[in-house]
């Protein structure tokens, strides 16, 4: 391996030892851009790898809510404006109870390379908090967005670092948030957020888009196999809004999803997520936090207590849109005796290095998350162009944007990979791809 890369690679994961899901994706990102420092002695002069591992600034903060019973609870909130060269941080915040710091920061590295690849101008972060969601009432949301917010206020803005949701996180929370921005600082600065409602400056499509997006990603994957998407049987994971936005499409364009799984277990849908009933039934599960058990009582479906769905024999594609390390070896295992051939990954690191590797050798197609679901952030970056531009644009005009840069990542991936004689290799394109221009931004501004 090139000597500086291994220095980096070995420092990064002594400092980091305590985050293994940081070193996860620090190791998978750098081993792939090797050709690329190869080419590049001019980097290591100024440490820029060095310098993209560490994260701008990341901060956490204490959050006091009261309950509805009068009781204060603390969580710790945190916020990673990881790296801000080609734009104003940008990236969701997460409010989960297995939420921490090393999370954070692998999510607000995912994400400098994902907002690269979109072609928008936009920076890499990420945020969140321990704070569970599920059970809570509405009003103990509201005063636990209003609470976070009284800190977190102080740190962003329109020009400086936009979050927006991700897990835990939805149009709900976003409402909150900004309620509680607008009244701390007293302006009408809705660009500080996106995912908003759209009374108040939410795009059209930006609920869809994480899901949309996949979709036409992935029919980008199966155009370059001549294949086509007619007629194939998708396996995805989750039940959340990227799900929902993956089955809506899905099946618009003639696809069949049978599966959806929560933490819970997974369902079997024979007949498939096929209604518009059906599909939006998974928004309503989400928002309850009912588990997937709920779709299979009210379906009349076969449920699977405690099971993943990599061991079914009866798919063509598997998406996992659930969270992050949902795939490691045993799983990956599953996958390939399935004889599945396309591998998509959309939730943030579904899979671990080891289970890629597995896939990979074993002839799996696979397609990297931080190019499959950046449709997601590129939309929310059109909500801050609209939001600038004090208008909005139609539903038809959005998707066909999306459709532009779903199509864009495929390609830009494609030729970085060709370009350094790798084949068709998703992971190392999109890498090779989102870090090049960050590293001209770097190089360029000089050594901070
Ligand atoms: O992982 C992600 O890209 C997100 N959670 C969405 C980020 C955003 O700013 O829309």
């Amino acid at each position: 391996m090139n000597a500086y890369l291994e220095k980096v690679l070995k420092e990064t994961r002594e400092k980091n030892a305590s985050q293994p899901e940081f070193c996860q994706t620090i190791e998978e990102v750098l081993t792939s851009l090797e050709p690329v420092i190869e080419r590049h002695p001019e980097y290591e002069k100024v440490d820029l790898l060095g310098r993209m591992v560490e994260p701008e600034r990341i901060f956490s903060f204490r959050v006091a809510w009261e309950d509805d019973n009068g009781n204060w609870h603390t969580n710790r909130g945190y916020r990673c404006q990881f790296n801000g060269a080609i734009g104003p941080y940008k990236g969701g915040l997460r409010f989960r109870g297995n939420v921490t710091e090393g999370m954070i920061k692998f999510l607000g590295f995912e994400q400098t390379f994902k907002n690269s690849l979109t072609g928008l101008p936009i920076g890499g972060g990420k945020g969140g908090s321990d704070f569970d969601p599920a059970g809570k009432s509405d009003a103990e949301i509201m005063r636990f967005c209003q609470a976070y917010m009284s800190t977190l206020y102080k740190y962003i803005g329109p020009d400086v670092d936009v979050p927006a949701g991700d897990i835990g996180v939805g149009a709900r929370e976003i409402g909150f948030l900004y309620g509680a921005y607008r009244h701390l600082k007293s302006v009408f600065e809705n660009g500080v957020l996106t995912g908003k409602g759209l009374s108040y400056g939410g795009s059209l499509i930006r609920p869809e888009a994480t899901g949309y997006g996949a979709i036409y990603y992935l029919q980008e994957v199966l155009a370059h196999e001549n294949d086509t998407i007619v007629g194939k049987r998708i396996g995805v994971s989750g039940y959340g809004n990227v799900s929902w936005g993956i089955i809506k499409k899905a099946v618009e364009l003639g696809a069949v999803c049978c599966y959806i799984s929560g933490s819970d277990g997974y369902v079997h849908d024979p007949e498939g997520i096929n209604t518009d009933e059906k599909i939006e039934y998974l928004l309503e599960m989400r928002e309850k936090h009912t588990g997937v058990k709920a779709y299979a009582d009210k379906y009349g479906c076969e449920f699977y207590p405690g099971e993943k769905i990599w061991g079914v024999k009866d798919v063509d594609i598997f998406m996992p849109a659930a969270t992050q390390n949902e795939v490691d070896m045993e799983e990956a295992k599953q996958i390939v005796e399935s004889g599945v051939k396309y591998y998509i990954e959309v939730s943030n690191m579904p899979t671990t290095n080891e289970a890629i590797a597995y896939l990979k050798e074993n002839g799996v197609i696979v397609a990297p998350s931080k190019a499959v679901n950046a449709g997601g952030v590129a939309v929310s970056a059109l909500e801050m162009s609209q939001n600038s531009e004090r208008l909005s644009w139609t539903a038809e005009e959005v998707d066909q944007k999306l459709h532009g840069i779903m199509k864009n990542i495929h390609k830009i991936s494609v030729e970085a990979a060709e370009e350094y004689g790798l084949g068709y290799d998703l992971i190392a394109g999109a890498n090779i791809a989102g870090f090049q221009k960050v590293a001209d931004a770097m190089m360029a501004q000089g050594v901070f």
